[in-house]
């Protein structure tokens, strides 16, 4: 290898203050570690000497422990995008401690080849491969690395043999030409290859490389419990009749499902129901109810942005790549989420909400109207764009003290022209072709939890007049009881009116 290697300690010496760094990975799979945990170090030795030391970050989404959790624990955070979820920097960044701004995931790649954001100074990528000549071959993720490994001035290469070479094969690289010179992007079904296996850089970027042998830092699922069971039986009760309605083709279409343990528990149920036929999967985060049903045959193929599963489903892929590369493809997340494909492919979309309204509006992100939860992720790259926009949610949270559907959301990321159904442990209301009122009728009596099914109905008798039934004194009741007394089943209209 013609490239310097080096200690990750060294790598974290040649960053300085005011870089602005573009990561490998998506979620916590193919996030560079060694590097980030050192740069942490430096950066509290800086800051204990009396020397500012922050760093800009754009990532894929999420990342590891040893990315968001290092770097916000040292307050070595300017700013980052797009999406997060670790503890520590959801504290940072509702303390302004670091500026964040949240994104569509497809569109910070284009955003950063637009200069509508700072371009990457630095990119530190994990790799199971290099080649002198510059093709680097990713690990578990793509993420936004065709993009800033271009953009960026220096590339730092972290060569974890976690992962093993033969995934060569597993990436399908692919980067867009910009307006006015753009054509369709050619994926016409989610197996389509359109680009090549590596990631061509330029070899003179490349400033060291670490060799590391580093897991990825997925954390663990919470088993499925009775509501997430129900609301995945409703979720394909829902999609079975729909097929038998004419509404879905019998071969199915792709479907694209959010994170967590409700999406997990959606993609069993729907493996579980025998009208549901085998099926394709395009999506960003490929979890790991997806490997389960790939090897039962009720998952045909899995087209995604990155190989999210526990240490123990990556490491059965690994062990039976023969069969799993055969179905398995992994995109960058401008094409994974790609509005055009999602809508030509015609994506059957499954997110889950923070909070609903009875009009059919969705908060993605926000907590009581201001905390930065995780942020929008690529759910709206599909809402918008799917065939068929499914949002889910537990009807409340907190042991029923916040009803997940309010009057109207305290933050809206997804609104009631894109939001086709909500789903519920209680039920499914079915939002299309509806008025507004219609719309409230079916989500409070299908899908609002038994306590709070009368105080929605009461709210609907305010005496508000219009095309939508929003009383604008009362329409944030249930947040501001929430933040008075702790409990939404407290709410009293009569003290907002
Ligand atoms: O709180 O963490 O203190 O226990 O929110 O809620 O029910 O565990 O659900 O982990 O699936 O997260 C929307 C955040 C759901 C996620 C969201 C509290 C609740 C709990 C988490 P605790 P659950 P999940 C693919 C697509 C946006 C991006 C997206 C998300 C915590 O799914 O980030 O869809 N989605 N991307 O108690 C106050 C409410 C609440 C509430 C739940 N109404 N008010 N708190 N909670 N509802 C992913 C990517 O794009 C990479």
């Amino acid at each position: 290898m013609i490239f310097k290697k080096m200690t990750a300690e060294e790598a974290a010496n040649l960053i300085n203050d005011k870089d602005i760094i573009g990561f490998s990975g998506f979620t916590a799979a193919g996030c560079p570690k060694a590097i980030t945990q050192a740069l942490g170090k430096r950066a509290e030795a800086e800051h204990a000497a009396g020397r500012p030391f922050k760093v800009g970050m754009y990532t894929g989404a999420s990342t590891g422990d040893s990315i968001d959790g290092v770097l916000a624990r040292a307050h070595a955070i300017e700013f980052r995008s797009p999406y997060q979820s670790n503890k520590d920097l959801r504290t940072e960044l509702n303390a302004h401690e670091a500026h964040y701004f949240d994104l569509h995931l497809s569109e910070l790649p284009q955003y950063l080849r637009y200069g509508f954001l700072t371009k990457p100074t630095v990119a530190i990528l994990e790799a199971s491969d290099i080649t002198d000549d510059g093709k680097v071959y990713l690990t578990s993720a793509v993420g936004i690395s065709p993009t800033v490994a271009r953009l960026a001035d220096r590339i730092f290469i972290e060569l974890n043999a976690y992962h093993p070479k033969e995934l060569k094969g597993i990436h399908d690289i692919y980067e867009p030409a910009d307006p006015p010179y753009r054509k369709e992007i050619p994926v016409y079904s989610p197996s389509d290859k359109i680009g090549v296996p590596y990631l061509q850089i330029d070899p003179d970027k490349v400033v060291g490389v670490v060799n590391t042998n580093l897991p990825n830092e997925v954390g663990g699922f919470t088993p499925s419990d009775e509501v997430t069971n129900k609301i995945g039986q409703n979720v394909a009760d829902f999609l079975s009749a729909e097929m038998k309605a004419g509404r879905i083709p019998a071969s199915f279409l792709p479907v694209q499902s959010g994170v967590g343990n409700v999406a997990n528990a959606v993609l069993g149920a729907m493996g579980a129901n025998k009208d549901i036929p085998s099926f394709e999967v395009y999506t960003e985060v490929i979890q790991d109810a997806v490997i389960a049903l790939m090897k039962e045959n009720n998952v045909k193929f899995a087209s995604g942005c990155s190989l999210t599963l526990s240490k123990d489903a990556l490491e059965d892929v690994y062990e039976h790549l023969d069969f799993f590369k055969k179905r398995l493809l992994l995109r960058p997340q401008e094409i994974s989420n790609h509005p055009e494909i999602a809508r030509r492919l015609g994506l059957i979309s499954i997110n889950t909400a923070l909070e609903a309204d009875i009009f059919g509006n969705i908060n993605s992100t926000h907590v009581v109207g201001t905390k930065m939860m995780n942020g929008i992720g690529g759910s709206g790259d599909f809402c918008r764009n799917a065939y068929l926009s499914i949002f889910t949610t537990p009807s409340t949270a907190k042991e029923g003290k916040i009803s997940a559907i309010v009057p109207m959301v305290s933050h809206l990321d997804h609104s009631e022209h894109s939001v086709k159904i909500l789903i519920t442990e209680h039920g499914i209301a079915d939002l299309r072709g509806k008025s507004p009122i219609q719309r409230a009728d079916a989500i409070i009596e299908n899908c609002v939890a038994p306590e709070y099914k009368s105080i929605l109905r009461a709210y609907l008798q305010l005496g508000q007049k219009g095309h939508t039934l929003q009383n604008m004194a009362a329409a944030l009741a249930f947040h501001d009881t929430f933040n008075k007394t702790g409990d939404m089943r407290q709410t009293d209209w009569k003290k907002y009116l």
